[in-house]
């Protein structure tokens, strides 16, 4: 019989600081979840859940009617856990809710808003963070710590399957909420991303918006077995990230959304503390690398609860090399018949 998220949960709760009350938030994470996803399953009981509404949020985006929903209900399972502030892609500030409490939410309540309609799965992505008394005084200055201070952090899948995917600091879980049970049981104990890469995804679309190194990288897998990789690469592209970040835990790959000449996608479109963070901590935990194509992602200061990163994330290896691309264009002689076949670069 597999263990159960509370089991799990309390068999944690002994290490480091805060551990009751963060599995606490958890189980009521984890609850809200299960309400989203019956509400997913409903259709919306005749409402549309995909129409969009006349509201844009702070990043600029359409919301969609169950933008919002989502909102409203992983909101109320802050609200009833020891929770000082919740930032939300959905809201320009974050809202203060227990003023003393020790735990902090940055929340996307709805990961891939742009599939609803379309019946793909989508998500829930939450990173949580210690409340420290100067906190207090600014709420904002809780989600400017780096990602590297996350307590845990996780994303729900609304799929064929509902999953969680978590991380409490000591390897990457996945739970499967089972409808009979009534709650959610581990699926997979702990998770080991592959180190070399067979997959990549990237919305090539952008292609003619991409930096040089993005291009000649990417430029190389296409070229697959006949180019200086010398092996053919798959790609995907889900648009929702939290289905391609369970993807690449399960059987390796790359993900990229870099920064592109588009209006407003200089430092791409991802956001930094509700997105990237969390999902480099998984990726972290599970044995893989997360960068915002050079630096790690879990050392960036962020500059504000939205603020946005160009992420990279992946299998390690392949990780590394994006950042050797793009740190040092001469690394681009890899490409360089001279060089291709005998390349230390080479996999
Ligand atoms: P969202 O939170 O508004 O849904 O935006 C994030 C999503 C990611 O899940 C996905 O990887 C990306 O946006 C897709 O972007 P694009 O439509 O540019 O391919
Ligand atoms: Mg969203």
């Amino acid at each position: 019989m597999p263990s159960s998220l509370d089991a799990y949960l309390g068999s944690q709760s002994g290490s480091g600081p805060h551990r009751q009350e963060l599995a606490d938030l958890i189980r009521h994470l984890s609850a809200a979840a299960v309400k989203l996803r019956n509400t997913i399953i409903a259709g919306g009981g005749g409402d549309n859940l995909g129409a969009s509404r006349e509201a844009t949020n702070a990043g600029g985006d359409v919301q969609k009617e169950l933008d919002v929903v989502a909102d409203r209900v992983f909101m109320e399972a802050a609200k009833a856990s020891r929770v000082a502030f919740f930032g939300s892609e959905e809201q320009d500030e974050p809202v203060t809710l227990k003023k003393d409490a020790p735990l902090a939410i940055a929340i996307d309540p709805l990961d891939g808003s742009s599939n609803i309609d379309t019946n793909v799965s989508v998500g829930t992505i939450f990173s949580i963070l210690p409340v420290a008394d100067e906190h207090r005084a600014d709420p904002k200055t809780v989600f400017m710590q780096p990602g590297s201070r996350q307590l845990a952090a996780g994303f729900f899948i609304y799929g064929p399957q509902l999953l969680l995917v978590l991380s409490v600091g000591n390897g990457t879980h996945v739970f499967i909420f089972q409808p009979g049970f009534g709650g959610f049981v581990e699926l997979r104990p702990s998770m080991a991303v592959e180190e070399r890469a067979k997959e990549f995804a990237i919305n090539a679309s952008n292609y003619r918006h991409w930096e040089p190194q993005v291009r000649a990288y990417i430029d190389d897998l296409l070229a697959g077995s006949e180019g200086p990789r010398e092996r053919d690469f798959n790609m995907r592209w889900v648009g929702s990230m939290v289905a391609d970040c369970y993807r690449i835990l399960l059987r390796g790959g790359v993900f990229l959304y870099p920064g592109d000449g588009r209006k407003g996608y200089a430092r791409g479109r991802l956001r930094l503390v509700y997105e990237a963070n969390p999902v480099a901590f998984c990726v972290e935990q599970a044995g893989g690398a997360a960068t915002d194509g050079v630096n790690r992602i879990l050392d960036v200061e962020p500059e504000g609860l939205h603020a946005r990163t160009p992420l990279v994330f992946g299998s390690k290896r392949e990780v590394e090399r994006v950042a050797r691309y793009m740190a040092d264009p001469s690394a681009l002689s890899e490409r360089s018949p001279l060089f291709g076949k005998r390349s230390l670069f080479r996999s």
